[in-house]
């Protein structure tokens, strides 16, 4: 992640040479570092399947109740028109990938609509992290997650600029580990 941030860094300063928008990436860096949202998941020991569907503005299913140590496997499709993202974090990781999505934006590497998987590979922002998928309109994906970790406000958002203050997140509602 920080790696990740870093290079969001010189990226912002390389394109737009904006002292500003370079310190607005550098302040959050670390911040909700000890935050513990689970891990990838071992697809040999998936409890779940959930097939969610995304589009303007939503997730559908909305919440999601999920047993401490759980592993799901998401798949998800994008039948909506514009590109969504599927993040699970803590409030501060969307907010602090949202800039990230900014800078994507701003750069040429995406638009609200398509995805261009060349200019991303040549900034260094493949978006390949293991907590999220990026999909334009009409492609689905699979994550598959371990929710093993003890953040307190893990949700699901899309971090297209945008989206999620139009209401595009979904609340993951933890459960404790009783019935086996
Ligand atoms: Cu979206």
């Amino acid at each position: 992640m920080s790696m990740f941030q870093s290079s969001v860094a010189k990226i912002a300063l390389a394109s737009f040479g904006a002292a500003t928008f370079a310190t607005v990436s550098l302040a959050d860096v670390g911040h909700d570092a000890d935050a513990n949202i689970g891990q990838s998941g071992d697809v040999s020991t998936i409890d779940r399947v959930i097939e969610v569907d995304m589009g303007e503005m939503y997730f559908t299913p909305g919440s999601y109740d999920i047993k401490q140590g759980e592993t799901i496997k998401f798949v998800m499709v994008n039948t909506g028109r514009a590109v969504h993202e599927f993040n699970i974090g803590t409030d501060a990781m969307q907010d602090a990938h949202l800039r990230e999505m900014t800078t994507m934006l701003r750069g040429g590497m995406m638009s609200t609509r398509e995805l261009y998987h060349d200019k991303m590979l040549e900034a260094g922002m493949m978006h390949a992290d293991a907590n999220a998928r990026l999909l334009a309109p009409g492609e689905s994906a699979e994550l598959v997650w371990t929710f093993s970790g003890d953040a307190e406000d893990i949700l699901i958002a899309c971090n297209v600029p945008g989206h999620r203050e139009a209401g595009m997140e979904a609340a993951i509602n933890m459960m404790p580990a009783t019935d086996s």
